[in-house]
């Protein structure tokens, strides 16, 4: 008889020690004896990212285990991003996404990215390190209703303030919301480089998604 609860627990620990092979390994077995993508994302491999973090912070990890433990989330997420992108029902809007310039990090981009589509958004991923004219430009050209940016570092996330400016400068603020989110960002930096929404995870992100499309 398969043990599911501890079987999915063994994801936490394959992110955690940057086992790919197993963090594959274990979602693909995890999937098919029935469990939820979004509660092997919220359950084991965001919290198994938190303690990673936690490590490098304490000296316990340095950036080659951040490395490795992000490439095993990376690509147990490959399974799920199909999965979660499933559930959408229809196009309530299209945004364009990305990661700020002089950041690298691209893992909660691509899951918020996946909830967008789950949530039935039309995205498209320029991928990370992206400057402020590339966001506007790829707007522009799409009839986006979002551009939704990340940012991890606080040094990089400076650059969002850039963006917000960029729109304005298109004369574009009115049809094409900004939207932030990102380990370091909060609703107050938000507020101070005049985003129009902020969200700190990727399931609350659709909800503000959705509102700033009605808006
Ligand atoms: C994995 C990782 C890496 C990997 C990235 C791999 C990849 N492909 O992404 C690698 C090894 C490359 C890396 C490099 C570096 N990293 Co790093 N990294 C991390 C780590 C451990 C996890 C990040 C992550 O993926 N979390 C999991 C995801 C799911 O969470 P998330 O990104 O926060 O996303 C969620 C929300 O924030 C939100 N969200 C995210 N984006 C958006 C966007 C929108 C629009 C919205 C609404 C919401 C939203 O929704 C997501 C899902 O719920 C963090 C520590 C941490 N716990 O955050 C450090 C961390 C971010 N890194 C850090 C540092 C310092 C670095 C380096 C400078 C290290 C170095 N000395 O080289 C470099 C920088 C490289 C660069 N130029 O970008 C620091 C940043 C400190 C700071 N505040 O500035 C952190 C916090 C570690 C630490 N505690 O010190 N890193």
């Amino acid at each position: 008889m398969p043990e599911p609860t501890r079987d999915i627990a063994k994801l936490y620990e394959a992110v955690l020690t940057g086992n790919g092979a197993l963090a594959v390994e274990v979602t693909q077995a995890a999937l098919a004896s029935g469990a939820e993508p979004q509660d092997l994302v919220t359950g084991q491999m965001i919290p198994a990212m938190d303690e990673v973090g936690r490590r490098f912070e304490h000296g316990e990890y340095f950036v080659p285990e951040l490395l490795i433990a992000g490439r095993a989330m990376k690509g147990a997420l490959e399974l799920l991003r199909p999965l979660l992108a499933e559930k959408g029902i229809e196009p309530v809007g299209r945004v364009v996404i990305g990661t700020v310039k002089g950041d690298l990090h691209d893992i909660g981009k691509g899951l918020v990215a996946s909830m967008l589509e789950g949530g039935g958004f039309e995205v498209i991923d320029l991928g990370v390190d992206i400057p402020p004219e590339k966001f506007v430009l790829q707007a522009k050209e799409s009839g986006a209703d979002i551009i939704a940016v990340s940012a991890l570092l606080a040094t990089t996330m400076t650059g969002m303030k850039a963006v917000v400016e960029a729109v304005r400068e298109a004369g574009m603020e009115k049809q094409c919301k900004v939207m932030i989110g990102g380990a370091p960002v909060t609703q107050q930096y938000a507020d101070s480089i005049g985003a129009a929404g902020y969200s700190n995870n990727a399931s609350t992100a659709v909800a503000m998604a959705r509102e700033l499309c009605v808006a």
